[in-house]
């Protein structure tokens, strides 16, 4: 329990009985703000966003119960404690403090242990209600991370395959609605079991990662997505973009990989690592949806292929 000195407003048109107030917290440490009118009050606690309030019922321009009302239907920042500090000590008065919005009720004169305790009170309630604001910001923190993790190969840095479902999806609907083209590229490794039984998993691993890299200097435009779709597949999502620009991505693809991609030791095609790709292009239909698309470019793929690999075909 730490009791951090709080900024306390005053609400009490009686200057001796303000003047005491006051004394008694600033003794235990606290800061006060002082008023002694309704729209006083209403202006010092918009402006000074104090911490807790000790309020008045009787005013000489309005009512306790109406501005501590007014607070609660503000209820935009955070929670302000209101000990309601009364001469009045009826039931009904009581009950209409604490239905108005206050916290608690002291009926005056004051015992300044009382008034203490009672601080401490809204003291502990403060420091939970922190606590569990922390929390919900660390959780929601832990929450956007996890969401972007789900979504991340970590061996390349690129999307993942459920990163690469949600993002076709969203692009398929935007170039439907929109009437303007996509393209869809998914490439796979040629002859990588070979690459790997010759050089070990672990340089294949470094493979992948250059032709990730690869692919990110490909992708220069920010609405283009590149994702590891599978093992040794990777797919690549390019909104805005027609036929004829799919192939010249792939051109600029097979320049690239021809480059910078690694040496393969047992490659019938090339001595550098190869891809061969499927495309598929165009303002997708009401009837195309993920799973067509990626059929039909796994057909394009599977045609490239059988053409000889390090190629692209639509
Ligand atoms: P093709 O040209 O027909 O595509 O031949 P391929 O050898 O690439 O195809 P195949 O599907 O027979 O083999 C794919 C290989 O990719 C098998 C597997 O060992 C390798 N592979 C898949 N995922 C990973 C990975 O995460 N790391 C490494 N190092 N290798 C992987
Ligand atoms: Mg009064
Ligand atoms: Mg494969
Ligand atoms: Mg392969």
């Amino acid at each position: 329990m730490h009791n951090a000195p709080l900024r306390v407003l005053v609400v009490e048109d009686q200057p001796l009985l303000l003047a005491r107030l006051s004394q008694l917290l600033q003794k235990d440490g606290h800061q006060v703000l002082e008023a002694s009118s309704f729209h006083q009050a209403w202006r010092l606690f918009d402006e000074q966003r104090p911490d807790m309030l000790l309020l008045d019922i009787l005013l000489p321009d309005g009512s306790g119960l109406e501005l501590a009302r007014r607070i609660r239907a503000g209820a935009k920042g955070p929670w302000t404690p209101i000990i309601f500090v009364s001469s009045l000590d009826s039931e009904a008065d009581l009950s209409a403090a604490i239905e108005a919005g206050g916290d608690d009720y002291l009926v005056q004169p004051v015992s300044p242990l009382v008034l203490k305790a009672k601080v401490h009170a809204m003291q502990r309630l403060l420091e939970a209600r922190q606590e569990l604001n922390a929390t919900a910001v660390a959780l929601q923190q832990a929450n956007e991370q996890l969401s972007r993790q789900i979504r991340h190969d970590p061996l390349t840095g690129l999307g993942n395959r459920k990163g690469l479902d949600d993002q076709l999806v969203r692009a398929l609907g935007d170039a439907r609605r929109e009437q303007r083209p996509l393209s869809m590229i998914l490439c796979d490794v040629d002859f990588f079991k070979r690459y790997n039984d010759r050089l070990g998993h672990l340089e294949g691993d470094q493979c992948l990662q250059q032709i990730g890299r690869i692919l990110q200097q490909v992708c220069r435009r920010p609405m283009d997505y590149a994702a590891r779709y599978g093992g040794e597949e990777f797919v690549l999502l390019l909104p805005y973009t027609p036929p004829e620009g799919a192939l010249s991505f792939a051109l600029a693809l097979l320049h690239h990989m021809e480059r910078d991609s690694l040496y393969h030791p047992d490659s019938p095609v090339a001595r550098h690592v190869t891809l061969s790709g499927g495309m598929v292009s165009g303002i997708p239909a009401e009837d195309e949806d993920a799973t067509v698309w990626l059929q039909r470019a796994d057909e394009a793929l599977y045609a490239a292929k059988q053409r000889g690999r390090d190629r692209f075909v639509s």
